[in-house]
């Protein structure tokens, strides 16, 4: 079983429940914190941070990142994420690895980072799952209700704060509909290929490199934070994707070709050794398709931490939670191929700081 033993997919208030749970099972280790900005909607973005004496300041000590759901409609990115704390705290104490990670590391975990998103996906993904059980086949021929295929957040009129209710109305399903793709909004390479700025397109990039409260909220804590590594969980493709999200002789914005990443031969040996745990490819992200706005590609040009995107999954968005459960922990068809020591190994990295000296951005 999954180390939370859940068995079917989290809701927005499973999240965020799960979150305080933890901090209460674990308040030596467990420290809530709420993102600076709320979500266009007014929701409050929770994560948790884990680790020894995490209630004392900042100590030097290095920190790893790990967050999911930038795409509304990627919930395994979330369940894996979620997860990985559930392991971190029920094992503290117990198991001499994780025991010491925690003494040495601090870890950031953001499971939800586009709250107004996921929470329209996921209500009604889960009527769509309630109708296929009743109907058979119906839903296919349907096609699918609502947004449980929404990609983007919840920005409807550029500049101006969604209504109540406005988001969830207006159908974005399959990607087209309102939004911004918040993996396309975040600074640095922002506006170059591969992001769009038509409103309605999926990859629509936002009015400006962070212009977006989601992309705010990661952009400062990260820059506040001794990031060394940091995941950022996606669905699907079975891939560990590192810098850049264009090829080296790309021009960026500054006029100049945005070059190799410094550390490419050792971004790709973690890359790889990740890649040996859960099966994926281990490739850079341009290799996939253009990018620019990306997380990881911001965080890692301007702070210097490492920065990976696990696009998680063979071929579905949300596929039955069984599945899940195995990819997680290297079980089943998955048998051997988890991305649990996946996460493991990247924390480690984390702690192994003489890779790569961190600037905060
Ligand atoms: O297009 C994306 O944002 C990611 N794929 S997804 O299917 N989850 O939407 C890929 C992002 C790749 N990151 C970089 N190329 N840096
Ligand atoms: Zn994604």
């Amino acid at each position: 079983p999954l180390p939370s033993g859940r068995t079917t997919y989290r809701t927005l208030a499973d999240y965020n429940a799960d979150m305080a749970d933890l901090a209460d099972m674990r308040p030596d280790i467990v420290k809530p914190f709420e993102l600076p900005h709320k979500s266009l909607e007014g929701k409050t973005v929770h994560g948790i941070e884990i680790g020894h004496d995490v209630h004392e300041a900042e100590d030097g000590r290095p920190v790893f990142a790990i967050m999911g759901l930038h795409h509304a409609r990627e919930w395994p990115s979330g369940e894996l994420t979620m997860e990985f704390a559930y392991d971190l705290v029920t094992n503290d104490g117990s198991d001499e690895r994780i025991t010491n990670l925690l003494d040495k590391a601090r870890i950031l975990v953001i499971p939800v980072t586009n709250p107004d998103g996921f929470e329209k996906s996921i209500n009604d993904g889960l009527l769509l799952d309630l109708r296929e059980l009743d109907d058979g086949g119906l839903v296919s021929i349907l096609g699918t209700p609502g947004n449980a295929y929404k990609r983007k957040n919840c920005r409807m009129v550029d500049g101006q704060e969604p209504l109540a209710g406005e988001c969830a109305l207006a159908s974005s399903n399959g990607g087209f509909g309102v939004g911004i793709d918040t993996n396309r909004n975040y600074g640095g390479l922002w506006g170059g290929p591969g992001a769009s700025p038509e409103f309605f397109d999926p990859t629509y990039r936002g009015a400006g490199p962070f212009s977006e409260p989601e992309t705010q909220n990661i952009r400062e804590l990260v820059s506040s934070r001794q990031v060394t590594t940091l995941i950022t969980n996606h669905t699907f493709s079975n891939l560990v994707l590192r810098p850049n999200g264009v090829k080296p002789d790309t021009i960026g914005p500054d006029g100049h070709p945005v070059g190799q990443p410094h550390d490419e031969e050792e971004l790709k040996a973690l890359g790889a050794e990740m890649a040996a745990q859960n099966g994926y490819r281990n490739i850079h992200g341009w290799e996939l398709y253009d990018t620019t706005g990306t997380t990881e590609d911001w965080s890692y040009n301007t702070t210097g931490g490492f920065g990976y995107t696990f696009e998680i999954g063979e071929s579905e968005f949300h596929p039955p939670y069984p599945e899940v459960i195995d990819e997680y922990l290297g079980a089943g068809e998955y048998e051997g191929k988890g991305n649990r020591e996946a996460f493991l190994i990247a924390l480690e990295n984390a702690v192994n700081t003489e890779n790569h000296s961190v600037i905060a951005g």
